[in-house]
């Protein structure tokens, strides 16, 4: 085997997954349903695989162990099966370190799996093309997946039950349309639950999940013609329409699942209200208490401003569309 380094970047879905379907064996990870996002420029995962006497994973400068190194180390074996060689996976040194947000709360399982799957691919020197290692990063992370293409990328759930056809590709480079995210901290509390439980959560018990597996394919189509069209008011409708019905069927589980807190509701309303002011602005929330603004890049400054003055938000990030992962074999 070589050494390898590969550096992916995060994305954050503006057509959102929530729920997996059943798959044999379970570990394939096939979401219910597709999704749509935006991968993010400097927010990112350096990751390297190289040889070493026994097999080692360290994140950020520090040993990591249990079931944070468990998952790392599987996925390797995941790739090395997946290559096709013979015999056992060489003992491997895997470092990462993620450029994320100080503040946190941004998660790292996207950039993280991507940079994981490329850097272990190379190091394994196994070739199958983006798409093909796309699907093999989607079973460490679902949202993974996606950070395999910089700009807007689309997952399809797929319909085959090997997931092979579940996999995502580029809708529209970074270059296509100069839009910011801005990230705006709010304050956290205990996280509620961690997706994959969530997801399982929602499934087995929100009497919306049916629901919301049904009208995603609509939301999917209608945001890809927005993109295409760069329509931001329309494709800012559509993201804040998967949000809050992610978030309602996350709420109508048993027990119920709220990721947010006051802040996040006073920084949505603050959006809506500097909308009404003529900065256009469109929110969307993952599995936590922050929330991610989309807008143009001629408002994205003044947006920041006005957002960082809503009580309890520490912090707002301004980013852009970031570009495809990269690959160095040594
Ligand atoms: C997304 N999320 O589309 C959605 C929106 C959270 C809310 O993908 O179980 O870490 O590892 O496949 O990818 C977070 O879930 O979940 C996620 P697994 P993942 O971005």
């Amino acid at each position: 085997m070589k050494s390898a380094r590969a550096v992916a970047h995060t994305n954050i879905a503006l057509v959102k997954y929530w729920g997996k379907r059943e798959s044999s064996p379970a570990d394939l990870n096939l979401p219910a349903v597709g999704s749509l996002s935006l991968t993010l420029d400097r927010l990112r995962s350096e990751t390297t695989v190289a040889p070493a006497d026994q097999d080692s994973f360290h994140l950020n400068q520090e040993p990591a162990s249990g079931e944070v190194a468990a998952k790392v180390l599987r996925h390797l074996d995941r790739v090395w099966q997946a290559a096709g060689h013979a015999g056992a996976r060489p003992t491997c040194e895997v470092r990462s370190h993620n450029y994320l947000p100080t503040a946190a709360g941004l998660a790292s399982s996207a950039s993280g799996f991507a940079a994981l799957t490329l850097a272990a691919a190379a190091a394994f020197e196994y070739d199958p093309g983006r798409p093909a290692l796309s699907a093999l990063a989607r079973r460490g992370s679902g949202s993974a997946a996606r950070s395999l293409w910089g700009g807007f990328v689309r997952l399809d759930r797929g319909v085959l039950p090997d997931g092979s056809d579940c996999r995502a590709y580029p809708l529209q480079p970074q270059s296509f349309w100069d839009v910011r995210l801005l990230i705006v901290h709010t304050e956290k509390g205990p996280k509620a639950i961690g997706s994959t439980a969530g997801m399982q959560r929602s499934r087995d018990t929100s009497p919306y999940y049916g629901p919301w597996v049904d009208t995603s394919e609509a939301d999917l189509a209608a945001a890809e013609a927005a993109l295409a069209a760069r329509d931001l008011p329309v494709l800012g409708d559509i993201l804040e329409h998967s949000c809050f019905k992610m978030h309602a069927c996350m709420m109508a589980s048993r027990p119920p699942i709220v990721y947010w807190r006051g802040a996040t509701l006073d920084v949505i309303h603050a959006v809506w209200r500097l909308r009404a002011e003529g900065l256009r602005g469109y929110v969307t929330s993952d599995a936590g208490p922050h929330v991610k603004v989309l807008c143009a890049e001629d408002q994205a400054e003044e947006l920041a401003v006005r957002l960082r003055a809503v009580p309890g938000v520490h912090a707002v990030d301004v980013v852009g569309p970031g570009p495809d992962p990269t690959v160095e074999v040594s």
